[in-house]
């Protein structure tokens, strides 16, 4: 990665910035060094972020080569056990020329080919055998056949951009799915308050580009913005990169506009961000994975957006390093600390094979040719690397900070490494050498992903007691195929004590899914912690749910779930 500012302490090799005799320098030091270095090639220590939070890339699963959707085994083979329930209706002709009539022939999908991406899940492990995806384009146009399948007992997949991880977006049977997608306007801005209301199918990337034009920001950002629908986000209460900023959905949203399973509409689009009349109803759909109705509408409330932003990429020793240096990070970069992400070496040799280049803190002295395409060894021993990001709005403060944190990491012996982004093409190119990696983990075959909330200090110890367990179990290797394990991998959220824990596979089998459940569900419980942080339950965790709630808490869920949809037509076989 050609231009990045290097900032090492660490003696190396020829070609990488010195810091000292010793191996120790304070970073004013290397901040010197970088800076005539750059200015030799044009560039200039602190112009670091031109612009403001950079594009992504958007990731498409299948166009990549990883999978194709004819693979994926139907959900209903998969898990025999789950079965149809013989009182929801089969869709008939009648039930099609309703569909057609109320919402018009186009938006009325049966074809199969064009089916398959209403039933295939993004990560190509669930698959649904639905026959008909509907696109309606107005809340009356959903409540019209919501209403009609409730009266004739057929059963709905609500569904957003279909990025969700845990099965819940597909069908599992041949449930109808209604997807939003044709829902996807900007209904208002108010350029005081921030306030946005939206439908709920219009793409998160496209309403932050909205935003950015009038100077504020969507307060959630995640590595599917390109393909994910808000309306999704609110559905699973998304958490993503900046949650460490901005907060929870449960804080920004404050109305919505829902379809009831009967095909009321409810309609809570408030601008008020102080409402204490009786229950806050709209906090039960936010997470609610598509079981209490279809949302159709969002008022969010959008903060101001940084004018200036940097990415920080940092190589790190231990885990009890990455702890400390998020502890120095929220204490000395306080109010400009955006994000704060930490990955294992091994995501990064995921991420490397995905994206097929150099890792950018691979020594100068890595020749790229001689690699032979072998990119996970670019990838330098540090066992643990951190990315992270400032956003503020005065970019000499926010330079300065960020340079005073990095001397400070670097001299106390926290950080061993690291390179920071000049421009918005770096700052994106180190990003997605995190949000890649989700993706990266399933290069192999399949992925197990378990996506959990922990004490802050446990957050390894349960990669490292899950690859034990399962190497115990001979279940592991990286280079013997007949093995059905290829790696077990830890990155996340760190300073949300959240832990992205993906088993990567060769291929999806009941054998590895037997090891993993519910033993991965103990330990977590074992630390009071969560088994979905932020990805919900749907169908891979409906049967975990009691790992993290208790049978009073179950109770009162599956009460809610009666009141609202009677007769269990709103998203069944997932997780109430
Ligand atoms: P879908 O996948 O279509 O649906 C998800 C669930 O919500 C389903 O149960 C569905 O029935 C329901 N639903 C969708 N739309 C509606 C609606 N309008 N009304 C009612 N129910 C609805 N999640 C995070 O929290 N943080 C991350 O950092 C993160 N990163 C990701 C990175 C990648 C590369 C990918 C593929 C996914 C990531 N996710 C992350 C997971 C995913 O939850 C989010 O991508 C997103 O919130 C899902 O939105 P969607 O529109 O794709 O919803
Ligand atoms: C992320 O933070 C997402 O990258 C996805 O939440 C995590 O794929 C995963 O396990
Ligand atoms: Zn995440």
């Amino acid at each position: 990665m050609s231009g990045l500012l290097r900032i090492q302490l660490r003696p190396q090799a020829s070609g990488l910035l010195r810091a000292s005799e010793s191996g120790r320098a304070s970073f004013a030091h290397v901040a010197k060094a970088v800076a005539s270095i750059g200015e030799l090639s044009g560039a200039r220590m602190c112009n670091i972020a031109k612009k403001n939070l950079g594009p992504r890339r958007r990731f498409d699963y299948f166009s990549r080569g990883i999978a194709t959707k004819k693979e994926v085994t139907l959900t209903s083979e998969m898990y025999p056990e789950t079965k149809r329930n013989p009182a929801f209706k089969k869709i008939t002709t009648d039930d099609i020329d309703f569909f057609k009539k109320a919402l018009g022939d186009k938006q009325v999908i049966t074809d199969v080919e064009e089916l398959e991406k209403y039933n295939v899940d993004w990560m190509a492990k669930y698959r649904g055998q639905s026959r008909v995806a509907l696109r309606p384009k107005t809340v009356q146009e959903v409540s019209k056949v919501v209403k009609y399948c409730n009266e004739n007992m057929i059963a709905i997949v609500p569904q957003g951009g279909n990025t969700g991880l845990v099965g819940g977006s597909v069908p599992v049977f041949d449930e109808v799915v209604i997807s939003v997608a044709n829902m996807n306007k900007v209904r208002s801005f108010d350029e005081t308050s921030g306030i946005l209301k939206l439908d709920a199918g219009v793409i998160m990337e496209d309403a932050d580009n909205f935003l950015a034009k009038k100077g504020h920001i969507f307060p959630l950002d995640l590595g599917a913005k390109g393909s994910c629908f808000v309306g999704g986000n609110v559905a699973t209460n998304a958490g993503g990169v900046r949650l460490l900023r901005y907060g929870s959905l449960h804080g920004s949203v404050l109305g919505l506009e829902a379809v009831l399973p009967d095909g009321t509409i409810y309609d809570s689009m408030h601008s008020l961000r102080k409402d204490n009349t009786g229950y806050d109803l709209k906090q039960l759909f936010i997470g609610s994975e598509g079981t209490l109705g279809i949302i159709t509408g969002i008022s969010i409330l959008c903060p101001g957006r940084p004018k200036f932003s940097n990415v920080a990429f940092l190589g790190l020793d231990s885990y009890e390093k990455v702890q400390q240096t998020f502890k120095a990070a929220r204490s000395e970069l306080c109010e400009v600390l955006s994000a704060f992400e930490f990955m294992d070496r091994r995501s990064e040799v995921f991420s490397s094979r995905l994206l097929g280049r150099a890792h950018p803190l691979a020594g100068e002295d890595v020749d790229v040719d001689s690699l032979k395409g072998n990119y996970a060894a670019s990838v330098p021993e540090y066992p643990f690397y951190v990315l992270i990001e400032v956003a503020g709005s005065s970019k000499e403060h926010d330079d300065e900070k960020l340079e005073s944190f990095l001397e400070n990491v670097m001299e106390s012996g926290e950080v061993s490494d690291g390179t920071v982004s000049q421009d918005e093409a770096q700052m994106a190119e180190l990003w997605e050498w995190r949000e890649s990696i989700s993706m990266a983990a399933k290069i192999d075959g399949g992925v197990y992903k378990y996506d959990v909330s922990l004490p802050q200090s446990k957050i390894y110890d349960l990669v490292n007691t899950v690859r034990e367990h399962l190497t115990e179990k001979d279940l592991l290797s990286a280079t013997d195929k007949s093995k059905p394990i290829v790696d077990v991998i830890g990155y996340g959220h760190i300073g949300d004590g959240n832990l992205h824990l993906n088993v990567c596979v060769r291929e999806y089998s009941k054998v590895v899914e037997e090891a993993l459940e519910p033993y991965v569900y103990e330990q977590v419980q074992k630390y009071h912690g969560s088994i979905s942080a932020e990805h919900g339950l749907g169908f891979q965790k409906k049967h975990a749910i009691q790992y993290t709630k208790n049978p009073v808490e179950l109770h009162l869920i599956r009460d809610m779930k009666k009141h609202f949809d009677p007769k269990g037509i709103m998203n069944p076989y997932k997780y109430v």
